[in-house]
């Protein structure tokens, strides 16, 4: 067997180890942030649970951090009071973002993670089998429930040989990018293996994993080996580690190979992360702004060779750089062996360890910026300015094109590249973390005015519904409900939060959905790409999106939308797409009666063509959107069986 395989036959709680049959994972550790964890801890508590049933959960504040009002505040204290009432550790903002801190503190090889965040899968760095969800999956695991995937495709990834000077685990990622493409990675689990797995330390294969889920891919992974066990070491957690690596005579479903030694510095350009070229090949493009940071690139060792490429120089006049690092570990570091000093003093902008500017809080470049982030997103608008460039690339990139003030190849700038020396022993103080109270049923979970309660929704689709919305391929999460300083702080008020759906691509949407009784969004390739968040299946259903008609679904928002009680179709001939306008009213024959009879859902336009749609729902996806969502569906089961 291969490493995934491995770790799915251990924890298969249900399913069949079939490709494309649904199964069932038992989840050892989940992690939530703050952006998503407000939603994910009011579903826990409303199932009645007194207590995580999990082996570890983690509840981090790392996104919301900027508190230019009261409502991130609120937020906070809401998660630090759930979290002592229902068993699960807390880091309060400041420790870091959640899969640098999970990865130095709590990751286990081997275990299985699931997390309120999309880049989850950064602990596939580590060898565990790890997956991005929506708020309410991550609140049944910690409830005790299985998780369900697809059972993906595995990839071997063959990497071979070692990577040159000045190129980077970030490269092999956006290379996979180049070739893979934003929704190549669909249904499919990467696993890395081949000489190359061995050249890479646990930050650099995070790197990897981390960005996979831009491919698109159910997860990805590295295995478990002496790399693994030295990292573990130097973090005081050897306990943690065990082997796990690929059988010799393992069998994958595809193969790729991807030479380290050939690999040069890459570039994704605006507006998506797969638009990669090789940084050479792009001439004078003055950048004006830089970051550095994100769970992608803000690991001890990508700070540390930033600092030293840094050391003694002084950047662009014409640059603003600014630099996060990822975790108080990484950033307690650089700060006592003096790496803290050589990035300050070549005019670099420190800020606090947690997302920034990478979903938007703070930083927004200035109009018609060209913006360079060592980050992992780059879709139109996501930094806060609509007109904004930006691209992806590594920190070697990024810390030349900061000192040239142009995009730039550290091959070509820089001479040799400087060794960076680890040290042995990681500074491991846990005395941030706040533990769970030994009796939570006298905690109370806090709830200041940001925090509105949840809405019930129920199954009243019949048999008709109006287009609201018609948009193309690749709509991203960011697309249907924008981050950012100014509409993040309403993650928890959903009423407030829903007014801000599709501003970016149609602001009448919100007030024409909410005055439609029943309405449809008809989508190309690949709706919902990107992120975790459920407020992008909540805020369309609460005003009133029924169902979703698109030609193709990403992972995780396809199961919002179902948890969520909004119905995901498919067109059956991706062609018919052309035949629905905005505004067009559709029938159908009972929406209830089509899914639980399994008949066909065939819609008939104003224009006299029937369409077939495909719904490939399981028995369980059925119920839950006829009982108006999985929270409801959870509810019935548990009246049935008291
Ligand atoms: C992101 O990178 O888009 C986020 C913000 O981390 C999201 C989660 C969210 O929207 O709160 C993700 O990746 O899941
Ligand atoms: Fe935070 Fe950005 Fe990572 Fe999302 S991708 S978790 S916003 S750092």
């Amino acid at each position: 067997m291969n490493v995934a395989e491995k770790i799915i036959r251990k924890h298969l709680a249900g399913g069949e180890f079939e490709k494309g049959s649904e199964i069932a994972l038992k989840i050892d550790q989940t992690l939530t942030q703050d952006a998503t964890g407000t939603m994910a801890y009011l579903q826990f508590e409303a199932m009645g649970v007194p207590k995580v049933k999990t082996e570890l959960s983690v509840s981090y504040i790392d996104h919301n951090t900027l508190q230019s009002g009261f409502e991130n505040a609120d937020d906070h204290k809401f998660l630090q009071t759930a979290a002592e009432k229902y068993g699960v550790i807390f880091s309060p903002a400041g420790n870091g973002i959640c899969h640098q801190v999970h990865l130095e503190r709590f990751g286990v090889p081997g275990k299985t993670l699931i997390g309120s965040d999309s880049h989850t899968p950064t602990g596939g760095g580590l060898g565990m089998l790890a997956f991005g969800a929506g708020g309410l999956d991550v609140a049944c695991a910690m409830a005790g429930q299985p998780f369900y995937i697809t059972m993906p495709k595995i990839v071997k990834v063959n990497l071979k040989g070692k990577l040159r000077d000045w190129v980077s685990a970030k490269d092999i990622i956006l290379e996979l990018l180049r070739i893979e493409t934003v929704r190549g990675g669909r249904g499919k689990i990467y696993e890395f293996a081949g000489e190359g797995v061995k050249t890479l330390s646990v930050p650099e294969r995070a790197t990897i994993t981390n960005m996979g889920t831009e491919l698109g891919a159910t997860t990805s992974i590295f295995p478990s080996d002496e790399i693994t066990k030295d990292f573990l070491k130097r973090q005081g957690r050897a306990k943690a580690w065990s082997e796990i690596i690929p059988d010799a005579d393992a069998k994958y479903d595809e193969e790729m190979v991807i030479d380290l030694n050939t690999l040069e510095p890459l570039i994704a350009c605006p507006h998506m992360p797969d638009r990669v070229v090789k940084v050479k090949e792009i001439k004078d493009v003055k950048v004006d702004q830089v970051g550095i940071g994100s769970c992608t690139n803000s690991s001890l060792a990508d700070m540390l060779l930033v600092a030293e490429a840094l050391k003694g120089k002084k950047i662009n006049k014409d640059v603003s750089l600014a630099v996060s690092p990822g975790s108080r570990q990484v950033l307690a570091m650089l700060s006592q062996n003096g790496a803290l000093f050589n990035i300050i003093e070549s005019g670099a902008r420190i800020l606090e360890s947690a997302c920034g500017p990478c979903i938007g809080m703070g930083q927004a470049p200035k109009s018609g910026a060209v913006s360079l982030r060592t980050f992992n997103r780059n879709f139109e608008g996501r930094s806060g300015t609509k007109d904004a460039q930006v691209y992806l690339c590594s920190p070697e990139v990024a810390v030349a094109s900061a000192l040239t003030g142009k995009i730039t190849d550290p091959m070509k700038y820089f001479g040799r590249k400087p060794k960076i020396t680890m040290p042995d022993v990681f500074l491991a103080d846990d005395a941030q973390f706040q533990q769970p109270a030994s009796d939570g049923s006298k905690v109370e979970a806090v709830k200041g005015p940001n925090i509105v309660s949840l809405k019930e929704f129920t199954f009243d689709l019949k048999n008709n519904a109006t287009v609201t919305l018609k948009v193309g391929d690749n709509i991203s999460t960011d697309h249907i409900l924008p981050a950012g300083a100014k509409i993040l702080p309403f993650r928890s008020n959903l009423p407030k939060i829903s007014e801000f759906t599709f501003e970016a691509v149609d602001p009448a949407f919100a007030a024409r959905a909410s005055n439609t009784s029943n309405g449809i969004i008809v989508g190309g390739e690949n709706y919902g790409q990107g992120s975790s968040r459920e407020h992008a299946a909540l805020a369309p259903r609460f005003l009133n999106i029924k169902i979703v008609l698109a030609k193709s679904f990403a992972r995780i928002h396809l199961a919002n939308l179902i948890n969520f009680g909004i119905i995901p179709l498919t067109f059956d001939n991706p062609g018919d797409y052309e035949f629905i306008k905005e505004g067009d009213n559709l029938t159908f024959e009972n929406a209830a009666e089509i899914l639980s009879r399994g008949k066909e859902f065939l819609i008939e336009t104003p224009y006299g063509n029937q369409i077939k749609a495909n719904y490939g729902l399981t028995q369980r996806q059925k119920d839950i959107l006829l009982a108006g969502g999985l929270l409801n569906w959870i509810k019935s089961v548990q009246n049935e069986k008291k």
